[in-house]
This record gives C-alpha cells, structure tokens and sequence, in this order.
C-alpha cells in the first residue's frame, strides 16, 4: 500500500472538510469531522476497488458470493484505516490538528444488521477473503433498522428500534444502475412450444430491487472486495406490470409500503424459527437480486454459462439463502433455456451450505400452501427436485417410506429448507469438530449415509485484525516487541509467544496491560450504570445473546449461592469478583428476557449489600453489540462458555476472549474443545458433563432435576431463593426462570452442572491468587489461539469447499 504522508493527509483532510462544509475543520463537530475523514477514506478505496475489480474481471479469478440474512459488521472506520496502513498516519495527522480520532470513531453507528454469532462470522469472512486475496463477496439485506437497540429499565428488557441510518453512511454507494427486478405472487402459464415446455411467470407483484454497496478493504494487499445489501422499493408507476393500480392512488400507496415492509427490519430471532409470510419474502427477495446480479455480471465479461459452476461459488450461511438453489435452477432451466440435467449439474456445484445449529426449533420449514403462493415458479422447481430426490431414494431404500418420506424436502405439508440445501449444494459443513460429528452421527445421519462425501468440518475463526490488533493495541505491542510482526500475516506465528509466557517480566507485562483495558471497562461501567468496580478484581465476563442453553441461570446461581455463603461466613477467602454480563433476548422469548431481569436484580441485592459489595459486583451492560464487545473482550480474565455440551454448534465469542488473554471456564461443547485441545487441561477450566452423558440423557431419559435438588440441600436453597422474595419482593417475578428449572425438568441440565461448576469456580480462584500463574496461563492461550483465526478457515473453505484461485500475494 502506498502509505500517504501525514502532511499529504492533513491537506487532503483539510480540502475534504472544506468541501463539505464550506468552512475550516477546526469549527467543526465532532460528527462533521468523522463524516469527513469517512467520505475521505471512502474517495481512497474507490480507486482501490477499481483495481480489484478490472483484475477480476481481466484474470477470470474464481469469484465467491457469501450469502448471508446477516452481516454483523459494526463499525469500519477504524478497522478500515487500519488494512489500508494509515491508521498511524492518520491519527497523528489528526492529532496536529487537536482531533482525537477515537472521538471521531464513536460518532459512527454500529452497523448492527445482524443477531450474534452467524452474522458476525459473516463478517470475519468478509474481513479474510480480502485480506487473503480472495475473490470473495457479501451478499444480504440492506435493513433499515438493524437488530432493535435494547435499554434495561426497571431491570427489563426493553426494544427501541435501530435507526442506524439516520445520518446517513458514509461507508455505502447506492448503485440505482444495477437494480433488479423480484417477482412475488401470481401464476405459471405453461406453454408448449415445439415439445418443450415454456413457463410464463404472469400477474405477478415486480418489487424493484437497489443495491447498495460496501468495500471491503484488505489487509495492506490493495485488495478491495465488495458487500451488496439490497434495498427493497416500488418499482416505478411506468412499468407495465403495475399499469392496473394506475389511478388508483390508495392501491399505489398500500403497494409502496408493502414493498418498503421487506428490508424494513431484521428479525431478532436467533434460536426459534416462525414461519412468517415477510421472512420468507426476505429470504427471496434478496437471493433472487442476488443470484440475477452475478448472472449478469457473468455475462456481461462474456463468461459461458456451462462453465459457470467453474467461475463462481455460491456459499449460503445457514437455510435462510437456501432458494439460491431453485433460483439459480429457474434462471438456468427459463432464461438459459438449459437442460435439467445441465442446470442441476451447475446448480450442485455451484452451491455450498454451513449448518449452524443443531436446536431443531431453529429449523426452518415453510407451509406448501404460503411458499406456494408468494413463489409459483420456485415452487414447482423445488416439487421437481423432490421428486428426483425421492425417486433415487427408492433405489437405495426399497420399501421403506417412512425413511423416504422423513428425508423428503417436501413432506407432510412443509418444505424443508436444510434438506433442500444438502440435497441441491455438494458441500455441506458444520462449524466445530463436535458439531460436524453431531450432524454426521444424530441430525443429519440419514443425508450423511445417502451423501457421505458431502460432509466436512470447518471450524469456525474469528478475525484477528479487529480483535486483536485493533481492540488490543497494548498487547498488540507487546507482542510485536517479543515476536516480531509476522503474526500479524500469519497468526499461527502467535505460537512463538509460547515461550514468553515463561517470562517474569512478560507475565507483569501481561498483567499491566491487562490491567489498563480494565481501568479502561471500569470507566465505561461507571458511565453507563454509575457502578463503580475494582479493576483489580477478577472480571468475569458471560456475554452473548440471552438463552436458556447458554445457560446464564447457571451463572446466576453460582453468584447467588457465593453471596449466601458471604452472608454466612463473612470471613470466607474468596477473590474479588466483578460479574459482567450483557447481550440481548428475543423480544418474543419471556424465558431468556426473566433471565435478563434476574440477573439485573441480584445485581441490584448484591451491589447494595455492604456486607458483600466490595468483594463481588453484578452489573450488566445494556446494549450488547460489536462495539461493546471490543471493549469488554480486552479487559476480561475470565471468559463464560458455559453451555449445555452439544447446543453451542462453535461459539466465537470463546475465541476472541482466548486471543486477549482470558482463561476460558467452559464445557467440552462447540470450539472449547479444540481450544482445551490447543493450550492443555493446565490453562483452562472445563466442568460439566461430556457429550455422550448429554446424549444419553435426551435419548434415554432419567434425569430429574426435582431428584437433584434432594440430594444436595445447598442446591435446593438457592434454586429456592428464586421464588422467595430473596431478589425480588414480587415472589413471582422470577418463576418461569424457577419453572423451567423444576416443573419442566430444567431441560439443558443446568442443576446437573451445578456442582461441578462451583468446584471449579473454586480451582479458579485458587489460581489467580498466583498472579504469575495466572499470567502465564494467559501468555499460553494467547500463544496458541491463531489458529482461530478466520484466515485458517477461509482457507480451508477456500481450497476444500469453493475451489477457488488462490493468489497468496504479498502473504
Ligand atoms: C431463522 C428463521 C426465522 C427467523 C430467524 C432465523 C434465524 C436467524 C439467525 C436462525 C438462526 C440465526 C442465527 C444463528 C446463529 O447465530 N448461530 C450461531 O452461529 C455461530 C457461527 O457459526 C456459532 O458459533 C454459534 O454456536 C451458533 O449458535
């Protein structure tokens, strides 16, 4: 990258200023400043992406399109300014014109257009693939209002909506000129001609598709990839297809707000799927613009279309872009005039899918009749694929229907969207080694037994550039001043730091270091809650979205047994501890948003006790999203991965605490295993039953949390505080939490656990009473997490799934 110079910075940033606001940058806002540092940048990469682009399009690189619901991206400007090197350049450009360019950062809006853990690995990926030279898109919805903002009022949960556009974004280019048109509703008219059978898609409702477009900026590798989010409008009065609402002015409006309905709002669900008319129009909505606009591009560079499958992937993240299948087929078999059997041929291997979920609540299955309505033609593509599927199911399963029907994509009155993406993708792959097991051996066994090749492991990674590099700048130095800078290009080089950890003076370093970022957290605490922590206490952090299998509860009765054992015996030798905890429930979901509210109130108990509060603090931070995270993550010694072994598919969040320094407490579900795997039983806190007893149990039955609390009194008490007006003067207020515990046989074996969490919470202060020990279990994690990142994946998606050209230049 040719890094510019902090005088050329500061004139072209001067000139930018001027040119936007009419006046000079030092009586600017803070607001005008980052727009224009934002449009400035912005200007750069255009030149950058143009390259990209005409090297593309000149080398015929294999082109990847990642489609996704979500793209967690938050904010960009600094993670930008940091790949195009002149993150240094420009902050001390700023600084001779006495702007503090973090102020600036925080005038930007999260860009929140994602739940958790799909979205934000989406995110990563794009992060990767530019960085690793690959020719890797985004592919979504551009939702006007994000996942909702959550504020706690009177301990609750409440949802404001998103408005992240409302100043405009500097980051996206609306690009009217590559418009598309969607199709909704109607019928098929089948014509015959010569003995080939021609379908019309008539009386259908058009809905203009816009998209909107993002660079994506590699690492230091003039790479600029790009994400297109579509935006759904009416299309204009002039079209033929609407000439009949012509003059018909409230027809006109209620059509316009119909369509304007379908990239309104993300859905904040992330566990428990419902099968909503809107979702599915989404869902549609976005593919179908999506999979148009790389046929045209194709064809436009003069690609041809039997070779399309060698040219171009189609990755879907998760079922939600499943009709990338039918609709490629459509275009492939109406507009292409191919064969069936050449369509099917591209459309196989053309489509890739990731399973991220084993919750079979999640799984996403569509009434026959809603499908069949909002997409005709689709609908009769996937009737055919069906019957293909199911007839060479008759080869291999003579007579037995009941296998047949359960594997069928349509059946008993749904189309089944997982099926339909293994059956029409040739890869399909889960997000840890436990989870690609689990998917083999229970959920998915019939399709693995059918399609044994199709299924692979890529366990999930996370981008070390922003969640290192950048949140972590004072570890960041330390490492570049002991191993040298190569980890940054190749983060397994992390493994170099093994060594240090030995060090005295690296493990007071570490410390130090860790210690600033929670001086850092303690100042936002104090100004978001006014509780005031000691940062020389042990930070624990539980962050992630709100859920029964994360397994808060098991957090909160920990904390609430600890404080009844304070009370007792104030005396007892324990580690001062602040409990952090945040992120967001589904607003539908009364369990998840109860927890919420329980944990705000022994909180309020807690951190008002004289008797407890200068040892242990409960607080949780509203508003959980990639921002916050990049605060909390640097600053954390201990790091929750508590759930239920076989419910997390991977986790990430796990990793990016692991990469800053934090020990993991954590069960062998999902990715701890291969991180316990990485550092050794000595630098990490695993409990809780394994996933053969948790099979066994779901399968077998036999387990009884009412039989749990008899045994062990100490459990029952605290389970009991729940309804005892211990928390809450209210007795009432937390027994769904209480109910789904000892009523619904606590489903995810939160009692079962319990023990065997609270003794290793003891091993855990036993240890980081050994500042140096502690250290130095820190410095090893660290050592070993670059593997995690999402370089390593990419690559492997890369060489196994996608097949594409690999130009490791400048690597
Ligand atoms: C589906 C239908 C209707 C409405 C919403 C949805 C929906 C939306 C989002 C279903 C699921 C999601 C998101 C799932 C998710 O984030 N899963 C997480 O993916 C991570 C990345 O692979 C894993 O690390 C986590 O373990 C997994 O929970």
């Amino acid at each position: 990258m040719d890094t510019m110079s902090k005088k050329t910075f500061i004139k072209n940033y001067q000139s930018k200023y001027r040119e936007l606001y009419g006046e000079e940058v030092e009586f600017g806002s803070n607001q005008q400043r980052y727009e224009a540092l934002g449009s400035l940048i912005r200007e750069m990469i255009l030149k950058i992406s143009m390259d990209t682009n005409k090297r593309y399009n000149s080398t015929k690189e294999k082109q990847i399109y990642y489609f996704s619901m979500e793209f967690l991206l938050g904010r960009l400007l600094g993670d930008t300014l940091l790949n195009m090197g002149m993150l240094d350049v420009c902050r001390e450009g700023l600084k001779e014109l006495n702007i503090n360019l973090k102020d600036l950062e925080e005038w930007e809006q999260d860009q929140g257009l994602g739940n958790g853990g799909l979205g934000r690995l989406a995110a990563c990926f794009l992060d990767s693939m530019a960085s690793l030279n690959i020719a890797g898109h985004g592919c979504g919805i551009r939702y006007k209002y994000g996942f909702f903002e959550q504020k706690i009022i009177n301990r609750k949960q409440v949802e404001l909506s998103d408005n992240w556009l409302r100043e405009g974004n500097v980051w996206e280019k609306r690009r009217q000129d590559k418009a598309e048109i969607v199709k909704f509703g109607g019928d098929v008219k089948v014509e015959n001609v010569d003995g080939k059978l021609i379908f019309h898609h008539i009386n259908y409702e058009p809905v203009l598709a816009v998209p909107y477009d993002t660079p994506i900026v590699g690492y230091r590798n003039k790479v600029a990839n790009n994400l297109r989010l579509w935006s759904a409008e009416a299309v204009n009065n002039e079209f033929d297809y609407s000439s009949f609402r012509r003059g018909d002015f409230l027809k006109a409006i209620e059509y316009k707000n119909s369509v304007e309905l379908i990239s309104q709002v993300l859905y904040p669900e992330d566990s428990f799927y419902e099968g909503k008319m809107l979702r599915l129009k989404q869902e549609y909505f976005f593919v179908s613009a999506g999979v148009q606009s790389i046929i045209r591009h194709y064809k436009k560079h003069k690609g041809d279309i039997l070779d399309f499958d060698e040219k171009v992937a189609l990755h879907i993240n998760d079922t939600h872009p499943t009709l990338v299948i039918p609709e490629l087929m459509r275009i492939l078999l109406d507009e292409e005039n191919l064969s069936w059997e050449e369509a099917w041929r591209i459309t196989t291997n053309t489509v890739s899918y990731t399973n991220h979920t084993i919750m079979s609540e999640a799984l996403e299955k569509w009434p026959v009749d809603m499908f069949k309505k909002l997409l005709p033609r689709i609908y009769m593509i996937v009737e055919e694929i069906n019957e293909r599927f199911c007839k060479s199911l008759w080869g291999k399963y003579i007579g037995q229907w009941d296998k047949i029907s359960s594997m069928a994509i349509i059946a008993d009155e749904y189309v089944k969207m997982a099926h339909l993406a293994i059956v029409g993708s040739h890869s399909v792959n889960g997000v840890a080694k436990l989870h690609t097991e689990i998917l083999k051996k229970e959920e998915m066994k019939d399709f693995y037994y059918f399609y044994p090749n199709k299924f692979n492991n890529k366990t999930n990674g996370i981008t070390h550039r922003r969640w290192l590099i950048k949140s972590n700048p004072g570890l960041t130095n330390l490492l570049c001043d002991t191993i040298g800078e190569s980890f940054i290009k190749h983060p397994t080089d992390l493994l170099n730091f093994e060594k240090f950890a030995n060090k005295t003076d690296i493990q007071e370093e570490l410390g130090r270091i860790k210690l600033e970022n929670k001086m850092n957290l303690a100042k936002i605490i104090k100004n978001k809650t006014g509780i005031i922590v000691d940062p020389n206490s042990l930070f624990d952090a539980h962050v992630k979205r709100i859920h029964a299998y994360k397994r808060q509860t098991l957090n909160c009765l920990r904390i609430m047994d600890l404080y009844n054992q304070l009370i007792e015996n104030p005396n007892k030798d324990i580690i001062p501890r602040t409990f952090i905890f945040a992120g967001k429930a589904a607003p539908g979901y009364y369990l998840a948003k109860n927890t919420i509210e329980l944990i705000n109130s022994i909180g309020e108990v807690v951190n008002n006790d004289p008797r407890v509060n200068e040892k242990i603090k409960v607080v949780f931070l509203e508003n959980y999203g990639v921002s916050l995270a990049e605060d909390i993550i640097p600053a954390t010694d201990l790091s929750e991965q508590i759930s239920t072994t076989t419910k997390e598919a991977s986790g990430t969040s796990n990793m990016k605490f692991m990469m800053n320094g934090a020990i993991t407490i954590a069960t062998l579900d999902g990715a701890n295993i291969e991180i316990h795997d990485e550092v050794g039983d000595e630098n990490i806190f695993i409990f809780g039953m394994n996933s053969r007893e948790v099979l066994n149990y779901i399968e077998n039955g036999g387990y009884s949390a009412v039989e749990m609390c008899k045994e062990d009194k100490k459990l029952e008490r605290t389970v009991g505080d729940l309804i005892n007006g211990k928390y809450c003067q209210d007795k009432n207020a937390f027994k769904s939490i209480y109910d789904s515990l000892m009523i619904y046989n606590d489903e995810f074996f939160v009692l079962k656990d319990f023990e065997s969490y609270l003794d290793i919470q003891r091993k855990v202060d036993e240890t980081f009473k050994d500042a140096r020990m502690w250290q130095k279990m820190c410095g090893i994690n660290i050592a070993h997490s670059g593997i995690f990142s999402s370089d390593r994946t990419i690559k492997e998606y890369a060489a196994s799934i996608w097949g594409s050209t690999l130009l490791y230049k400048n690597l």
